[in-house]
């Protein structure tokens, strides 16, 4: 993770239930339908502008007929805010659009089911937000796709439950050996196994944080930490591997988990996992992941790499940041490519555009490649990391169009 979730006082557990979240530039080109001209209940979506400022949050109505929903968020204000539709309990978010700077516009695409949602602004991307009610009532309009590229979209929501089953059984088996390792003080397999381990975890990162209370157990950094909030989870473990010189410590002399600790903190994480994998292999997973929560998911993706992995604040012990990197570009790719001929069929030229980003992206990783892994954080040079910083950015850009592409 790169933030502490629990910080937001919100979580993500009916973000895949409601569908789509997609923080597109507005680029009116890229939408098939006209936003404008469907305000009256056409085939098309309905717009909103939200504006964002230090004190208000603007939305242009408190309610929207169910179906395809976008809230065109405009960033007003002087800092870079978010946008956020909660559902009605105002913790769990359905749909988040982050890092909209000062002057720009993003939109965020939502498939919206009837019902009593909260809107909010986070001007500084600090608080609670602006908050205020807002209302989807039932058009009676079917929000699933239809024609033949119906068929696609479901084969690619097959393709993708299936994509994460097989990542949660990689990564229970893994972190079985991972904590026996661990708990038996053989810290040298236990570090051999740490990053190949979390790769399984780093690829389906956003369906862990789907459920919101599992993803700051298992993978809260200790620099994410809020007073009073229990450390566990891989990042603890890593710092015990990796024991830290006083000065890498705040000035304080790294002192090592206890035996009885290290078993106990191992046992967590291992039913953690557990938990994942039931969660993941429940029937009703599958019902959360349609095209838009893949398409939400892969850009999800990319923002992890953003805004921790290049920067190497993800793995500040290991520094085996580029195997999560490469693990979230893994994830991100699947997405994209499970849509990619309903995206072909929809918006040629965005296809061509993300073909050739991920290919880029993919050409520099690898030339940080070594042995089955990758070269430490600490290795590459800061012209380096801004050379892959531009490379994420660049496909970021038109991952954030995918899945209005796909489902507008
Ligand atoms: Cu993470």
């Amino acid at each position: 993770m790169t933030r502490n979730r629990a910080s937001r006082t919100a979580t993500r557990t009916a973000a895949l239930a409601l569908g789509a979240v997609v923080a597109a530039p507005l680029l009116a080109g890229c939408v098939p339908n006209d936003p404008a001209s469907s305000e009256a209940g056409g085939d098309g979506p309905v717009t909103l502008s939200v504006s964002s400022t230090a004190d208000a949050c603007d939305v242009s109505a408190a309610e929207a007929p169910s179906g395809n929903v976008v809230f065109s968020v405009k960033n007003d204000g002087d800092e870079v805010t978010e946008f956020y539709l909660l559902a009605e309990d105002g913790l769990r978010i359905v749909s988040e659009v982050e890092n909209i700077g000062p002057g720009l516009t993003r939109d965020l695409v939502v498939v919206a089911k009837p019902g009593s949602y909260v809107t909010a602004c986070k001007p500084g991307m600090v608080g609670d937000g602006i908050r205020a009610d807002f209302t989807v009532t039932d058009s009676g309009a079917d929000t699933a796709p239809t024609g033949e590229l119906a068929d696609q979209v479901d084969a690619a929501a097959v393709n993708y439950v299936a994509y994460v089953k097989d990542q949660t059984e990689q990564l229970l088996t893994g972190t079985e050996d991972f904590v026996a390792a661990y708990t038996d003080g053989d810290d040298d397999t236990a570090r051999d196994l740490y990053a190949p381990v979390r790769l399984h975890w780093e690829r389906i990162e956003p369906v862990a944080e789907s459920f919101g209370d599992l993803d700051p157990s298992m993978d809260l950094r200790e620099a994410d930490l809020e007073a009073g909030q229990e450390w566990t989870g891989w990042h603890l473990l890593e710092k015990d591997l990796w024991a830290p010189e006083p000065a890498d410590n705040g000035g304080e002399k790294y002192t090592p988990l206890t035996t009885a600790e290290r078993a106990d903190y191992a046992e967590r994480l291992l039913s953690d996992t557990q938990e994942l994998y039931d969660r993941t292999h429940a029937a009703e997973f599958a019902d959360t992941i349609d095209a838009a929560a893949i398409g939400n998911g892969a850009k999800g993706l990319l923002d992890e790499v953003a805004t921790g992995k290049v920067t190497g604040e993800e793995e500040i012990w290991s520094h085996t940041d580029l195997w999560d990197f490469q693990a979230n570009v893994d994830g991100a790719k699947v997405g994209y490519d499970g849509l990619r001929d309903v995206v072909l069929a929809k918006d040629e030229a965005l296809a061509g555009d993300l073909d050739e980003r991920f290919e880029t992206l993919q050409g520099l990783l690898d030339q940080y490649q070594e042995g089955d892994g990758f070269v430490a954080y600490t290795e590459l040079t800061p012209d380096q990391v801004k050379e892959l910083a531009a490379a994420v950015d660049a496909l970021s850009e038109p991952l954030s169009q995918l899945t209005a592409a796909v489902v507008l």
